[in-house]
């Protein structure tokens, strides 16, 4: 008898209750647990429907990613499934919480589904690289369509129990708090209908009418093009609902499953499967346990309204907390207040959030000039100028009127957090908090660690990080930090190699095609030369750009010039250029580098970087830095980022080229002893953890 299963019976309905924490994942002990019920009901002449809930914070939240890649184990999902749906009394799903992937398959297997009203359902596999693999891609199309099923499996998003009951994803809705007596209700209508039992297989008013229809897909695609460039699963899904569309369903269930198990062998399915649970690791920190005390943040000020600043503070204005916003000037100000008030009002113009919301959130807005406003703020953010004088005087400043227990933070990108921390009377409530811009859209949040800071800061802000949507990671004090550092040599190389006559537009288009969404020069122009270079006096190919008055994209162009539909072309001036410094640096011309001698100049030092934060402890873990460079620097997700993808190339070979580099080009390329080790171990690099 399985002991995450309970059987009970009341007014006729079999009631199988699941509970296998922390989401009900339905690996092999929930299958067979399932199945078990199932049986039971069956063999108890008393039963005339069924209904199947789940204990805890959810239904089924889809198929156990820990078990992929490991020997099957009987019975699988699909095979589960089809066993649940040969039932011969009504069989009713009862949903909260999120009824997601194989979770959702498996209601789809029952003949209706009742769920609570803040219930979701989605199809989030291709967040994983893979499709739903157990009937999903042919079961949505018969409910919701074929154009609904398109978007809802290739998005991958959680539909509304609203938006769900809409589409007859579920065909009803309990009372929130009350979804097992009114599953049990609906249960007992349904039994007393005694109308015939409807299978989702057998429904085929929905596909039939797109039979035959190449153009919906084709016009899907099109359409989606850009955003599936790289990823393998969206056409794959795509051709599983061509299959629901035009063949039988045993046919087309057995193209879902070919497909399926096509992206579960491939390394972006794994790098993409990695990743998740990468990101759901970044706020374990070894030495500090989950329940360790930790700070309430009910308030916060943020001095500095530039940019940074400005960006900083919508994060918690969206969280709804209140923000006192300090600038040194009644106009600074106005003019900072303005732009978060803009960038509101582009969100409520997309529809992302209401009018009434920007009103919401700017009226938690307390502007001041006066740093006595920050005297009661739970945590205290600086996003000033990034000069240690500066930094320092405004520590100083806030050590003396901040209460106590105050958290003080930097958003310092590379100073050094022990320093500024120094210059305080309560170094221990000293924390970095790194946004990356733009501060209220990138998900990456570095929060570094000094020597003294305290283990409840740290808590408190893996808390805080996950309360505004960031992904936090921890970092220790070091010049760049994580993402910035390792992220930084990939920009040094790229700089060398269009002045030995390598072209900038090769370089953008080799890091394209590997998955980023632009080359490293077509960002610069994107960004701004003039933010760039900024604080740097060396004589740089960006230094004379931004000397000659080419900005980027904003004014004049920089490496490329752009016609007014922003099309690049390599620039004449920025070839001169690159050659007139090169020749000034008197370095050599080096022979037409192919793609692969791009990649491995410009992202192995990032490995070899990466090797070094790990063997330094700035970083807790390898997969730390992965999420960094994914969240930070939108490395392509289905590489798994610079550490996963490292163990795919193979250590050994990354090693042995960079010690050909570092013959050719000096000790940019010295591979870290670290990296070498690991590779003469034949070790891991991804799997490497403090
Ligand atoms: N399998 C195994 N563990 C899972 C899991 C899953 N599906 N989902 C979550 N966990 C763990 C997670 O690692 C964490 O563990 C804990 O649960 C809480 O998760 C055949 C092939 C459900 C919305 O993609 O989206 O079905 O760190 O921190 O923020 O077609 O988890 O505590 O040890 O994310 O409240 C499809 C993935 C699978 C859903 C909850 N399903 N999960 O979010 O908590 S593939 C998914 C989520 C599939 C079939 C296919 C979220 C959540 P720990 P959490 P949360």
């Amino acid at each position: 008898m399985s002991d995450i299963m309970k059987f009970e019976v009341e007014n006729g309905i079999g009631v199988i209750t699941i509970n296998s924490p922390p989401v009900n994942a339905l690996g092999v002990n929930a299958r067979r647990a399932i199945a078990e019920g199932f049986e039971q009901a069956w063999a108890d002449t008393s039963v005339n429907a069924i209904v199947l809930i789940c204990d805890g914070r959810t239904f089924f939240a889809g198929a156990d990613i820990t078990e992929f890649g490991k020997p099957p184990q009987q019975p699988s999902l699909p095979e589960l499934l089809e066993f649940i749906e040969t039932s011969p009394v009504p069989s009713i799903a009862a949903i909260h919480g999120t009824a997601l992937g194989g979770g959702l398959e498996t209601a789809l297997h029952c003949h209706y589904r009742i769920a609570t009203p803040s219930a979701k359902a989605g199809l989030p596999e291709v967040n994983l690289g893979l499709l739903p693999g157990a009937g999903g891609t042919q079961r949505l199309p018969r409910i919701v369509g074929v154009p609904a099923a398109l978007e809802i499996i290739t998005s991958g998003r959680h539909v509304s129990a609203a938006e769900a009951l809409s589409l007859g994803i579920f065909d009803a809705l309990a009372e929130e708090g009350k979804l097992r007596e009114n599953a049990i209700s609906f249960a007992l209508k349904i039994a007393e209908e005694d109308a015939p039992l409807v299978r989702v297989r057998d429904r085929q008013e929905h596909v039939e009418k797109h039979r035959g229809d190449q153009q919906i897909f084709d016009a899907f695609r099109k359409k989606n093009a850009r955003k599936f460039r790289g990823f393998e699963a969206p056409e794959r899904i795509i051709r599983c609902i061509e299959a629901a569309t035009n063949l039988p369903y045993e046919e087309g269930v057995a193209e879902e499953r070919r497909l399926f198990m096509e992206l579960h062998d491939s390394i972006k399915s794994k790098a993409q499967r990695y990743v998740f649970f990468a990101e759901r690791q970044t706020s374990k920190v070894p030495d500090i346990p989950k329940d360790a005390p930790k700070r309430d943040v009910n308030r916060v000020g943020v001095i500095g309204a530039g940019t940074m600043g400005g960006g900083i503070a919508m994060n918690f204005l969206n969280a709804g907390l209140p923000v006192t916003l300090i600038e040194q000037s009644q106009d600074a100000l106005d003019r900072g207040l303005s732009v978060i008030r803009k960038n509101y009002e582009n969100s409520a113009k997309k529809g992302r959030i209401s009018g009434e919301q920007v009103e919401q959130r700017m009226a938690l807005i307390s502007p001041s000039t006066d740093y006595n406003d920050l005297a009661d703020q739970d945590l205290i953010i600086e996003a000033v100028f990034e000069t240690m004088p500066i930094k320092k005087d405004v520590f100083g400043k806030v050590d003396k009127i901040a209460k106590d227990g105050a958290i003080l933070a930097s958003n310092t990108s590379y100073l050094d957090l022990d320093e500024i921390a120094a210059s305080t009377s309560r170094p221990q409530d000293v924390i970095g908090l790194h946004f990356f811009s733009p501060a209220n859209v990138m998900p990456l949040l570095e929060i570094v660690r000094g020597q003294k800071t305290g283990t409840d800061l740290i808590n408190t802000a893996m808390k805080l990080a996950k309360r505004i949507g960031k992904t936090p990671v921890l970092s220790r004090v070091c010049h760049g930090f994580i993402a910035n550092r390792v992220m930084t040599v990939r920009g040094k190389q790229a700089d060398a190699m269009i002045l030995q006559g390598v072209s900038p537009e090769d370089i953008d288009r080799v890091i394209y095609d590997y998955g980023f969404a632009m080359g490293p020069f077509q960002m610069r122009d994107l960004v701004g030369l003039d933010v760039i270079g900024r604080g740097s006096n060396e004589k740089t190919v960006a230094s004379e750009l931004v000397a000659r008055d080419r900005l980027g994209q904003k004014k004049n162009g920089g490496y490329y010039d752009y016609d007014e539909n922003r099309k690049a072309t390599l620039s004449p001036i920025a070839m001169d250029i690159i050659r007139d410094v090169a020749s000034e640096k008197g370095l050599k011309h080096t022979p037409d580098a192919d793609a692969q001698e791009i990649i491995a100049r410009l992202l192995y030092p990032v490995v070899n970087e990466g090797a070094r934060v790990l063997d330094e402890g700035v970083a807790i873990r390898a997969s730390d830095i992965d999420i960094a460079c994914i969240k930070g620097y939108n490395w392509p997700v289905y590489r798994g980022g610079p550490m996963f993808w490292a163990d795919t190339v193979g250590l050994d070979k990354i090693v042995s080229k960079l010690n050909a580099l570092e013959k050719e080009f000096g000790d940019a390329f010295t591979p870290s002893p670290f990296l070498v080790k690991l590779a003469a171990e034949g070790k891991k690099l991804s799997e490497v953890s403090l």
